[in-house]
């Protein structure tokens, strides 16, 4: 399999998946703005759509979006547990999740990247945002996953959403839970693996990874 990615990106979400279940890979870097992947092909032939993450089987078929590819792939190693099996209420609360981060927060985050948006329109999307981590924050509370002690899709999901929130800056208050959250995500070693993979890095230092 092939995972088509952006340093940072969402795709972040489906590389620490693809990491944590142990599959073997070949990770791709696309230049969405230049429409190229590394390997000089047009982006857009290859994904019509334009986005990442993408994920291209052997026999060249695609499956795109963050919640779909993961799903696919928690369910290729269901003993890792990043899903739980159809039919527990805990599968849906997972995907419960992943709808809510990406319809109700990754969306947000597009317009603050672009020079043409609105300044007052990105006021109030970063307001909305600050919200919706304080709540994110305070259901965390002393768990240490989203879903409790295990780690799952979720996490996989929120991490690299939180770090787009901390590089513009968003919910510095009222958010220890998270920041607590995030070195704990950045303490697993598959999690350290896509940070250098990436070339990106690691939102906490040393002294503050749990060990
Ligand atoms: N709904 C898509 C969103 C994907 C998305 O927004 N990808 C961004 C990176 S986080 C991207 O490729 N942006 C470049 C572009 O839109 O040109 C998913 O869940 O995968």
């Amino acid at each position: 399999m092939k995972l088509f990615y952006k340093p940072g990106a969402c795709s972040v979400a489906p590389h620490i998946v693809m990491r944590e279940c142990d599959f073997d890979f070949t990770l791709v870097r696309v230049d969405t703005a230049a429409g190229v992947t590394e390997r000089g092909e047009p982006w857009l032939e290859i994904n019509p759509r334009g986005q990442v993450p993408a994920l291209m089987f052997d026999d060249g078929t695609l499956l795109t979006e963050v919640a779909a590819i993961t799903q696919y792939l928690a369910d290729l190693k269901p003993d890792r547990q990043l899903l739980a099996e159809a039919g527990s209420l805990t599968r849906y609360q997972t995907l419960e999740w992943l709808s809510y981060l990406s319809s109700e927060i990754h969306k947000r985050f597009a317009p603050l990247f672009r020079k043409e948006a609105a300044d007052a329109y990105k006021s109030l999307l970063k307001l909305q945002l600050n919200q919706r981590f304080i709540d994110i924050s305070n259901q965390l509370g002393d768990k240490p996953w989203l879903q409790g002690s295990r780690f799952t899709l979720a996490d996989c999901y929120l991490y690299p959403i939180w770090r787009w929130a901390t590089a513009l800056k968003i919910a510095r208050e009222e958010t220890d839970a998270l920041q607590a959250w995030a070195a704990r995500v950045e303490a697993r070693p598959t999690v350290q693996a896509v940070l250098q993979a990436e070339g990106i890095e690691p939102l906490t230092g040393d002294e503050r990874r749990p060990q």
